[in-house]
């Protein structure tokens, strides 16, 4: 058990609170991926946006060169509200932009990129491979060539040769799973493929790759902590006395969950990305377990829908459902701060610590966020209490930015952006957000303004 306070829900000492970001939703001007190349096209992202600028985090001065000037200002703005690390991601296309050719000038930046994190007290988590790829890649065939785990393990020793002094904390690659089911199966992400088999490649593909980054981070780098970030959906039977409402729900967790988590620790490569091989530098290949929670799903039988494993997906109908693009019908997610306690249950069965990596929610006034990261971290606490070794909470995310086929008009940050002028204004959940760091845990009387309907369920002891 865990320090518990009778007037703050404390986390351990030492607990990161950071924020989440990645190089292509922040740097802008990003112009040699397949993202680039993508929005391009028609139809492809919300109202044709592009990401354009971003949140100009790699911006260009007057006199032409690289300017971290804006960075710098975010990183303050991290720092000020109270937290001690932030995740970034490192943009392939930049630091090698054609095959084989590095450019140094770009590891530089990075590095100084990291400095300016460091020297405010944040602690940097760097992401390999968030989404992007760079254009030579995916001609080459990108994550279905099988020589992409050799470039990549050769881009990932150029970085952790570049930042290693300044890094502990690595994610080899951001949500292998959404990759390739939003780019190869769903066709929102480029490259717009609707192709199960291709799905299943990439997958694993990126499994075996994360394997050998693994590796070649620990030869360089003994005392690394080396993770990949996994976007875990909690599925939950439609009616848990139903045994084939459960298989259903278990049926997608392990295709959706399992099959990567299964692979990192036990170095499985389970169906459907193998016949259950065990790949030698796939085992034990995680020192820690990164969490990208934001929604849970209900999971029902369903005899009419052979092509989705004959199951049917849907929100709990008396749920409350986060915003989505204006116009769109559909729900981001549902909204569900106890599916991030039984993610962590879950996650800890795998015997590694965790950090939540993600967790965030779509709010274009701000009025659900604040709720959201209190009840979230208020479940996450809950976990720690029965054992969980949760070490830190990544918000997604600092400045509204660039959300993938949803554009502009998804805002997750907890800063908003005036994208004319380039104005940050801090949301009334950046506070909260802050609060909660500061006191390294959530207060009760902060709990009591943004969600006095869960003060009794913690302080009261009702959850258990
Ligand atoms: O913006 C994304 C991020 O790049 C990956 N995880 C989910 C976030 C919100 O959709």
């Amino acid at each position: 058990m865990t320090n518990t306070s009778p007037s703050v829900l404390k986390m351990p000492a030492g607990f990161l609170w950071g924020v989440a970001t990645a190089a292509h939703q922040n740097e802008g001007r990003n112009r040699n991926n397949q993202w680039a190349a993508w929005e391009a096209k028609p139809n492809r992202i919300y109202r044709g946006q592009r990401a354009g600028a971003a949140t100009a985090w790699w911006d260009i001065s007057p006199e032409l060169d690289v300017s971290l000037e804006t960075a710098a200002a975010d990183f303050d703005r991290a720092a000020e509200l109270g937290l001690n690390s932030l995740r970034l991601s490192v943009e392939w296309s930049r630091i090698e932009p054609a095959e084989g050719v590095f450019d140094y000038s770009a590891l530089h930046k990075y590095a100084e990129m990291i400095g300016l994190l460091c020297a405010r007290g944040l602690e940097p988590m760097v992401t390999l491979h968030h989404f992007t790829d760079p254009l030579w890649l995916t001609e080459k065939g990108a994550w279905e060539n099988p020589l992409t785990e050799d470039y990549f393990s050769r881009f990932v020793e150029r970085v952790v040769d570049a930042l290693g002094d300044q890094v502990i904390l690595w994610c080899t690659i951001n949500e292998p799973i959404v990759y390739a089911y939003n780019g190869f199966l769903e066709g929102v992400f480029p490259p717009g493929a609707r192709s199960l088999p291709r799905t299943i490649k990439v997958l694993r593909r990126m499994l075996l790759a994360h394997g050998r980054a693994y590796r070649t981070i620990h030869r360089m780098q003994s005392d690394a902590q080396v993770g990949l970030a996994h976007s875990m959906r909690v599925f939950l039977p439609a009616n848990p006395a139903s045994a084939v409402d459960r298989r259903a729900a278990a049926l997608l967790d392990r295709i959706s969950n399992r099959t990567t988590l299964d692979a990192i620790t036990a170095g499985r490569l389970a169906p459907p990305v193998g016949f259950g091989e065990t790949v030698t530098y796939l085992m034990d290949s995680c020192d820690y377990i990164g969490l990208n929670y934001y929604t849970t799903i209900h999971v029902a039988f369903d005899p009419t829908r052979p092509g989705l494993f004959f199951t049917r997906m849907f929100f709990d109908p008396s749920a409350e459902l986060s915003d989505t693009v204006p116009g769109d019908t559909e729900a981001y997610g549902e909204i569900n701060p106890g599916g991030l306690y039984l993610a962590l249950k879950r996650l800890a069965t795998y015997g590694k610590p965790i950090y939540i990596t993600e967790n965030g929610v779509p709010d274009h006034d701000d009025d659900v966020r604040p709720r959201f990261i209190a009840t979230h971290l208020a479940e996450a606490w809950r976990a720690i209490q029965e054992g969980v070794d949760l070490r830190g909470y990544y918000h997604w995310t600092l400045v509204d930015n660039f959300e993938w086929a949803a554009g502009w008009d998804l805002p997750f940050g907890l800063f908003e952006l005036d994208r004319e002028t380039g104005v940050r204004t801090p949301k009334a959940s950046s506070a909260v957000y802050g609060r909660i760091a500061q006191a390294n845990g959530v207060p009760c009387e902060l709990l009591e303004q943004v969600a006095p309907a869960s003060v009794s369920r913690y302080f009261g002891g009702e959850y258990t």
